[in-house]
């Protein structure tokens, strides 16, 4: 019988209200169940919430530093369990252990970065345009947040929202993604054993529509951080929006690796590998399309094929994998019909069809496909697929390519390859997007920088680095006047 799992509310480890569960299952062998966990409801957010509420009373009057020496803390015993985690992160995630352990990585180095921050939080002392008066800010907690999380991060992506939360003094409803309720739970576990107050941290199971949209629309809750799809991000800002919530969204991308004719090649080849078929293309970062010059292109395109050729699919825990599985049998359906349409709006060089063979049977393993010939503004190079389909596209000259980069709904992230100073300089300048890489892949953000997108990618704000701690407080201005009289600021000192 596998174990089940319990959600953190009130201070304890609870049934769900429904007495319903779902069973998380291994991605690379359906066949491995990792638990049962709780399918939550309405009532669950409910209670989650309102003790949520008690423990912001508590946990906004630590002291900024004391809530960092709990944080350093949790950094402390996640590193010490990094290597657990990440077992089991791959179990029900299925990239490969590298890839994981790096993810853990992610999140200790925000632990670190979130740990230090409670003894910044700065604000300003400004002079005020009167005689004998003071002027200056702060930052105050929110409240409640309701943290919605995606699966392909199972740690690094809610420790970016969860750790910067704490850190300003907020309380935390946390719904990860059904997909890997497991190193949820480890995380909290974690949180818990550092020293969070359990009143502050709420860990709540389930889906989206059950958890996640009551979350969403509690009154209760006044910031809402969501990384996922476009499509449920327009619906959480629509709800958020009539409910004057402050909502961070995280959404889709459509990266673009450029390749100019001077670039080193070899190094734009380890690139597109590791940008399109890491995390098997499940990266809102991943690089979808592949832009190469004329010049270089079909040389460039020969290589990249005999190397995607030799990328070997299966289990992530085995050291010998390089890419895992799809994350369950609809993305791959979806990946699928991506490969239709790639059949009329391209040429499918290699991949093309879901991974058969010794060890990937139970498992939702596609292979590594590349598409070329694709058009500029097709579907094929304008939406996202969320798994390993590269679609390569040609230009001619860096206006053009800079042309077909912007064009997309999103903009996360671009790269470009070059050896050419004023090549790079125009990509920072010129390519639409919230992070643009120069001789680096479109994925690889380090936790201390802002991390985000333009476009329908984001709505303005930063996960990550010093902006995120804006997002999660509010900046309270102070004056103190003591001369003692009315003193009228605009009328009196002109
Ligand atoms: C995501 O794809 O959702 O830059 C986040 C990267 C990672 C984060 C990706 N550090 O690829």
């Amino acid at each position: 019988m596998p174990t089940e799992f319990r959600n953190h509310i009130a201070g304890e480890w609870v049934a769900p209200s429904t007495g319903a569960y779902f069973e998380n299952r291994n991605p690379a062998d359906v066949d491995d169940v990792i638990g049962r966990f709780p399918r939550s409801a309405a009532a669950d957010v409910d209670r989650a919430v309102e003790s949520a509420r008690k423990g912001f009373r508590i946990w906004s009057r630590t002291p900024g530093p004391a809530r960092g020496a709990i944080l350093k803390r949790a950094g402390d015993i996640m590193t010490e369990r990094k290597e657990e985690i990440a077992r089991a992160a791959t179990r029900e995630m299925g990239k490969v252990l590298l890839e994981t352990r790096g993810d853990v990585q992610e999140g200790i180095d925000t632990a670190y970065y979130a740990a230090t921050e409670g003894r910044r939080l700065f604000g300003h002392t400004v002079p005020s345009e009167l005689p004998d008066k003071w002027a200056m800010t702060y930052r105050r907690p929110v409240g409640v947040t309701g943290i919605v999380t995606p699966f392909n991060f199972p740690m690094a992506i809610p420790t970016w929202k969860i750790f910067p939360a704490l850190a300003c003094g907020n309380s935390v409803v946390f719904k990860p993604a059904e997909d890997v309720p497991h190193t949820a739970h480890l995380y909290v576990e974690i949180l818990l054993e550092a020293g969070v107050p359990p009143q502050a941290l709420q860990l709540v199971h389930g889906f989206g529509e059950d958890v996640g949209a009551p979350l969403v629309s509690h009154p209760d809750v006044p910031v809402i951080s969501f990384t996922g799809s476009t499509e449920t991000g327009r619906v959480i800002g629509e709800i958020c929006g009539r409910m004057h919530k402050r909502l961070s969204l995280e959404m889709g991308g459509k990266n673009a690796q450029i390749v100019m004719p001077d670039a080193d090649m070899e190094l734009a080849l380890d690139g597109v590998l590791w940008g399109a078929f890491g995390t098997t293309g499940q990266r809102c970062t991943a690089t979808s399309r592949l832009l190469l010059h004329d010049d270089i292109h079909d040389a460039f395109l020969e290589r990249l094929l005999a190397r995607t050729r030799e990328l070997r699919l299966g289990d992530g825990s085995k050291a010998d994998t390089d890419v895992g599985p799809l994350i369950h049998e609809a993305s791959l359906r979806t990946v699928e019909s991506y490969v239709e349409i790639a059949r009329s709006e391209g040429e499918i060089l290699c991949g093309g069809a879901r991974a058969r063979g010794d060890g990937l049977e139970n498992g939702w393993f596609f292979e590594p496909t590349i598409v070329a010939g694709v058009r500029a503004g097709s579907r094929l190079a304008t939406e996202e697929i969320f798994g390993p389909v590269l679609s390569v596209i040609r230009f001619s000259d860096f206006d053009e390519a800079i042309r077909i980069n912007n064009e997309v709904r999103y903009g996360l992230s671009s790269s470009v390859y070059t050896t050419d100073v004023r090549t790079s300089f125009r990509a920072f300048q010129e390519l639409d997007n919230g992070i643009t890489y120069v001789n680096a892949p479109t994925i690889g953000a380090e936790a201390h920088l802002p991390f985000g997108g333009v476009k329908e990618t984001g709505n303005g704000h930063r996960e990550g680095g010093w902006e995120v701690y804006e997002f999660y407080s509010e900046t309270k201005v102070c004056y103190l006047d003591y001369s003692g009289k009315l003193q009228r600021a605009q009328i009196d000192n002109y």
